[in-house]
């Protein structure tokens, strides 16, 4: 058996820092396969490089994994502080020079552009998607002294409970708890749906999988019993998927009592009234919504699948049940016009009660057909380099043009946010304010008289 050091890269603290929740999983699989596993959370350990050489030193790996959660932070007004590869590279390097082992990397943000990432880390092996069953074989295949290829990725979706829950560090949920009052959890992969723009069925499959509702169940009363875990974030892709499996996680949860609350990312479509009662009796808090665009034109140019009515119609369920709900819309993609800009600007003010987050320009990134589409456009050449962020700006509209208009159209609101370092200013003042979480659901007041919303860190 071997010993392995994990490492989570991840330093980004926007919108809140995130629990490395990867690392975790894959702990969990390297120690039911009998290694001695010791996670290092970069972030939680203030960034310091000096911190993790020590651990390295104490340590004394056989093999160190290095978890890639970003590239970059997908925002075209953004400057190069938050583009994570040169940092990552620099953590390979220094590994390099304290452990002469081999360094493994896994991760979504690697998976995006393995190979080219591989090579710019300068790392010796990778790990493309789900890393739980490949982590422990190519370990097992360097022991033997076997030789492998640099990439390693599965032939087939893990399924059930071969997708691991996660191995928490309880000094580290305490950071997260402390810092962004919440931890998460995954409770499926995969995702059926083909938006032109997204990633997440690439690295997740086109399949929803669940895991054991009974096993998510019981990683959130461990949770809530060892480390007083009250909100999570459910890390699926979509959480409300159409075969309706969170619906038996839910009875799960309510059945097990959990006092947890949650919050998740929704697709607006099919969420009626007794659903979301239902989701709100077992914690659901709040929802992001992945409505992605402002107009039935702009919808179908991301090949969304539902209609502006539609989402607005569960928007509206929502508020019924007095459920916050935040929007993110993407402007400048494929069919944006100046009229669609106006009519989905026009459309936004439908959503009553309701945080909208826009966003201009889209990350163009391989494995999704944005890639293609950008080609064909002529807006990126065939042979782009995307390591550094490339974004997609339709060609049938002036960005600056567009950015001004979605600048007036959300003046005075504190409910509309746009650029997106507008929301990182509003919730640094909600963390000020000692308010923790998603916090953009502090930005919505229902009509009936307050109640007392704030959520302190549980042990600060
Ligand atoms: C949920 C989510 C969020 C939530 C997180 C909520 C929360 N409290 O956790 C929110 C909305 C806050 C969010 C924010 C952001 N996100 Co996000 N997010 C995701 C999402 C959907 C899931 C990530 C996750 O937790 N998965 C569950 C875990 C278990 O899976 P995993 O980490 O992939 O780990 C598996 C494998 O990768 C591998 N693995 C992982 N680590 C390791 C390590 C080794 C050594 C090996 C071998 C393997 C391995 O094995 C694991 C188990 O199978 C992904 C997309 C996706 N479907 O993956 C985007 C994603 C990670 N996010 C992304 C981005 C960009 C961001 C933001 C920067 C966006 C922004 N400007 O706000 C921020 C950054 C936040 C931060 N502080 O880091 C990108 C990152 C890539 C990129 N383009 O740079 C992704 C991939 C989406 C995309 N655009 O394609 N995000
Ligand atoms: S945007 Fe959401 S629904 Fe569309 S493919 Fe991505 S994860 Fe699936």
């Amino acid at each position: 058996m071997s010993r392995i050091f994990l490492l989570s890269s991840n330093v980004a603290t926007d919108p809140y820092p995130v629990y490395p929740l990867g690392m975790a999983v894959i702990a969990a699989a390297l120690q039911n396969q009998g290694h001695e596993v010791r996670q290092f959370d970069l972030l939680a350990s203030d960034g310091d490089e000096e911190t993790l050489v020590q651990a390295l030193n104490a340590f004394r790996p056989d093999y160190v994994g290095l978890s890639l959660r970003n590239i970059d932070n997908v925002d075209s007004f953004s400057s190069d502080d938050n583009w994570y590869l040169a940092g990552a590279r620099q953590l390979v390097a220094r590994i390099k020079t304290c452990c002469a082992v081999p360094v493994i990397v896994g991760g979504p943000a690697f998976s995006i552009m393995p190979r080219e990432i591989l090579n710019f880390l300068g790392a010796d092996y990778g790990v493309v998607g789900e890393g739980e069953q490949l982590v422990p074989q190519l370990i097992s295949a360097l022991q033997q002294g076997r030789a492998v290829e640099p990439l390693q990725q599965v032939d087939e979706p893990l399924a059930g409970a071969a997708m691991s829950g996660p191995l928490l560090v309880p000094e580290y949920v305490e950071f997260y708890q402390r810092h962004s009052g919440m931890i998460n959890l995954q409770t499926k992969r995969g995702c059926p749906y083909r938006c032109v723009y997204c990633t997440y069925p690439a690295l997740e499959g086109h399949r929803f999988r669940p895991r054991d509702p009974a096993a998510v169940v019981d990683d959130m009363l461990r949770m809530q019993r060892d480390h007083q875990t009250d909100h999570l974030f459910f890390t699926d892709s979509v959480f409300n998927d159409r075969q309706g499996l969170y619906l038996q996680l839910v009875e799960e949860m309510l059945r097990r009592a959990l006092k947890l609350r949650w919050c998740a990312f929704f697709r607006p479509q099919g969420l009626t009234p007794d659903i979301l009662r239902l989701l709100k009796r077992s914690g659901l808090y709040a929802m992001e919504l992945g409505t992605d665009a402002g107009c039935d034109r702009t919808l179908a140019g991301f090949d969304k699948g539902f209609t502006f009515a539609e989402a607005l119609a569960c928007h509206r369920a929502a508020v019924a049940e007095e459920i916050p709900c935040a929007h993110f819309i993407m402007f400048g993609g494929p069919e944006e016009t100046p009229d669609t800009v106006r009519e989905s600007l026009s459309n936004i003010e439908q959503i009553e009660q309701g945080v909208v987050f826009a966003f201009s320009g889209i990350r163009i990134l391989p494995k999704s057909r944005l890639l293609e589409r950008a080609i064909a456009d002529g807006v990126v050449a065939a042979d782009v380099d995307l390591l550094k962020p490339v974004y997609y700006f339709s060609p049938q509209v002036d960005p600056e043009w567009m950015n001004a208009q979605i600048l007036a159209s959300f003046a005075g609101r504190r409910d509309r946010i746009f650029p997106p370092a507008e929301g990182q200013a509003k919730m640094a003042v909600m963390n000020n304010f000692g308010f923790k979480g998603i916090l953009w659901d502090q930005l919505i007041r229902f009509g009936a008289p307050q109640r007392s919303r704030r959520r302190r860190a549980t042990r600060s």
